[in-house]
């Protein structure tokens, strides 16, 4: 019985329990490196039970890349790295990355939808993002996720995928250096709490 109540545990996924949290679509380029190594996406488990990840799709709605086996505990984050050997060496190997197979969800650097499926195909999570969120008031040019070093990041993690709910990273966590500024540049808090939860 135990054992059966544990299966189910591990096995119910509903909408809201797991949650894209934070990614990057557009990593700096100067600092941290090319999009198609280095874009990353975390995910959240909000949910109160340990959930088995192996099967579920991420998708853009063309390339599709499915989760390999890997338990998320509640109330803890994984990555899915475009290429997880640059993640590393950019990042550390502190950080927990989930295998997957497929091809990997090209981020756009303009404006996408990320959708995430249940291994049964249903939708838990959808993120519709742009590169104007989090532009800062009166910056005409780019905001700090889009290629300036931020990831953007999910404010209320239970909360829907609103503009308002997304924001750049404020975190200095693992700074590179900004080659013509020599600004301190922030990449992030892949596998940790967000910056500005
Ligand atoms: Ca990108
Ligand atoms: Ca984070």
């Amino acid at each position: 019985m135990l054992f059966y109540s544990i299966l189910i545990s591990l096995v119910m996924v509903v909408p809201g329990d797991l949650v894209i949290s934070e990614i990057m679509y557009n990593p700096d380029g100067p600092t941290l490196g090319i999009d198609d190594q280095y874009e990353w996406i975390e995910l959240c488990n909000i949910g109160a039970a340990p959930l088995q990840l192996d099967g579920m799709m991420l998708s853009d709605g063309g390339n599709q890349l499915f989760l390999e086996s890997y338990t998320l505990e509640p109330m803890f984050r994984v990555i899915v790295a475009a290429d997880g050997v640059s993640f590393t060496e950019a990042y550390g190997t502190g950080i927990a990355i989930v295998p997957w197979d497929g091809i990997w969800t090209k981020l756009s650097n303009s404006s996408d939808t990320l959708l995430l499926y249940s291994s049964s195909g249903g939708v838990l999570d959808e993120l519709i993002y742009s590169d104007t969120w989090g532009l800062a008031d009166g910056d005409t040019t780019r905001s700090e996720a889009d290629g300036r070093g931020s990831s953007l990041e999910k404010i209320i993690l239970g909360a829907d995928n609103t503009e308002g709910n997304w924001a750049p990273s404020i975190d200095w966590a693992c700074p590179g250096t900004d080659p013509e500024t020599g600004d301190p540049v922030c990449w992030g808090t892949p596998g940790y709490v967000n910056s500005v939860e």
